[in-house]
């Protein structure tokens, strides 16, 4: 396990860290399929780390809108030899899953963080081994399982609800063991959101203006992760009467959003594509140092 930078008692980040996503399943929503075989995933992780990924996120489920479950031992067979590999090549790596027993392996392995896209929601046993672990948790929020998540995604003011359903959990975790130096929180961008460009229901819209809000939680200022890479919310910014802008190209509109994550004061980006992010974060670190107090 590596200690993370701005985490934890570890030095200051300095920059926001970049996090590059390697998805070993035949169905995600942005790249599924592209590496699900293991060799695949384990040469684009290293491709991404050759990129300036400071972590790669390996998951083996995927959780686009209306996704299924895989069974516990599909997930971990998927993502057991890239996590090996990667580890082994000196990789930082994260394990992005919802459940303990994968995780277990993978802290095991090496894993240097615990992305839980439920916050600890979908498996009671998850903030406890992580508790044990000492690891970094990502405590993103989340209102439901992928098959029907759209459906919860009513609010009345996001922001508000965001900020109060992620405190409910800090709490739930913290009670459970976990430090609060090693929280980061994750404002869950396209899970049980509305995926409007514009108006009261552009919720992950609302939600990217106020990071610092959401992370501000019973006086204490939480590091954010923030994945808005590829999601169906930006293919709706540019789409031209009706027809949906593919994510593929969405490339360029993720950088933008990393920048202004990055100088809102975001600790991790999680993206697909690394090279224009590891520029965007630079450019918001230089920018953030320029800054008058
Ligand atoms: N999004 C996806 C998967 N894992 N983890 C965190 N912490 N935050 C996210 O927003 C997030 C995640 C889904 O994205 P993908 O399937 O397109 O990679």
């Amino acid at each position: 396990m590596v200690n993370l930078p701005g985490l934890a008692g570890a030095p200051p980040a300095g920059r926001c860290l970049v996090m590059g996503v390697v998805n070993v399943t035949p169905d995600s929503f942005s790249d599924g399929g592209q590496w699900f075989g293991a060799a695949a995933a384990i040469e684009h992780g290293l491709e991404l780390v050759a990129q300036g990924a400071d972590i790669v996120d390996v998951g083996g489920e995927s959780t686009r809108p209306g996704a299924q479950r895989v069974p516990a031992d599909e997930e971990l067979r998927r993502v057991r030899p890239v996590i090996t590999e990667l580890v082994r090549a000196g990789a930082v790596v994260s394990i992005d899953t919802m459940r303990a027993q994968v995780a277990e392996w993978a802290l095991e392995a090496g894993v240097s963080l615990v992305n839980d896209v439920s916050g600890g929601l979908a498996d009671p046993y998850m903030p406890r081994l992580v508790a044990k672990a000492g690891t970094p948790y990502v405590v993103m929020h989340w209102r439901g399982h992928s098959h029907d998540m759209q459906t919860r995604a009513i609010y009345a003011d996001v922001v508000r609800e965001v900020h109060d359903e992620l405190a409910q959990r800090v709490e739930a975790v913290i009670a459970e063991g976990v430090e609060p130096s090693r929280i980061v929180l994750d404002p869950g961008l396209g899970f049980s959101k509305n995926p409007a460009a514009s108006g009261p229901e552009a919720h992950n819209w609302q939600l990217l203006a106020s990071l610092g809000e959401l992370s501000s939680i019973g006086g204490r200022d939480f590091p954010v992760l923030v994945g808005a890479s590829r999601k169906r919310y930006l293919s709706k910014l540019f789409d031209d009467e009706g027809a949906s802008r593919p994510f593929l190209e969405n490339d360029a509109a993720t950088a933008a959003i990393t920048a202004l994550s990055a100088a809102a004061g975001a600790w991790c980006v999680r993206v697909h594509q690394v090279p224009a992010n590891a520029d965007a974060v630079r450019v918001a670190a230089a920018y953030r140092s320029a800054q008058r107090s």
